[in-house]
């Protein structure tokens, strides 16, 4: 493997800058993504705002308002199905999901994340999948955040990483629910997105879809 991998865990890998050749293709697809189905401000069941804007694309997608958590087939804003996940994105989750020794991750979900300046994402656990021995590969674009990644638990301490345009992180087996974050992003330009970050997200949710 190259340079560019720096292992952050166990199965963690910190692949720096490996989307950059592809960014602007990956951005064009965003707003492809975005014309069909845009991104929304969601709410949590406690009437909260969580923090990023976002969208889905794949089979499914996430969504959150009163009820809860949960993956849908449709979105709720469109009532249609959630735009279809462009091949490059599937075959960049898969390219990675595999170097680092997740072979067989076919993702049936993206989930896309836009932050302005001053949001974050608060500490927490991707635990709405069924299948926790599938990794979740995560691209960031444009501006750059503070991950905050922390263990098992709430308490445990967390370590921080900065992810910058083009990096791509694979998360799995026994690292798969650890806690994790997003610090409040700071106001800066970055040349393809203004002062906005984006984040990918693949899932495979596990789940069966007809
Ligand atoms: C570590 N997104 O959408 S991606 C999320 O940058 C989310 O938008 C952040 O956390 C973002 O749920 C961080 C990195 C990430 C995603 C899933 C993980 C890290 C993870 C699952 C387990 C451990
Ligand atoms: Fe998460």
């Amino acid at each position: 493997m190259s340079d560019t991998v720096i292992k952050l865990a166990e199965q963690s890998y910190l692949l720096k800058g490996v989307a950059q050749p592809i960014a602007e293709n990956l951005l064009t697809e965003i707003t492809h993504i975005t014309g069909l189905s845009p991104f929304r401000q969601m709410s949590t069941k406690s009437g909260y705002y969580v923090g990023a804007k976002m969208t889905n694309c794949g089979d499914l997608g996430w969504v959150s308002d009163h009820k809860g958590y949960r993956y849908t087939a449709i979105d709720p804003l469109t009532n249609m199905p959630w735009p279809s996940m462009p091949g490059l994105f599937e075959t960049l989750a898969e390219k990675y999901a595999s170097l680092v020794g997740f072979h067989h991750f076919h993702p049936n979900a993206c989930l896309i994340n836009q932050y302005v300046p001053g949001v974050g994402m608060g500490l927490h656990q991707d635990k709405d999948e069924n299948d926790y021995t599938q990794p979740i590969v995560s691209v960031s674009l444009g501006v750059s955040a503070i991950f905050q990644f922390g263990g098992n638990k709430r308490n445990e301490k967390p370590n921080y990483h900065l992810l910058n345009h083009g990096d791509v992180v694979i998360w799995g087996g026994v690292d798969r629910l650890r806690f994790h974050g997003i610090q409040p992003i700071k106001l800066a330009h970055h040349n393809l997105t203004g002062q906005l970050r984006y984040n990918l997200t693949f899932r495979d949710t596990g789940t069966i879809v007809d």
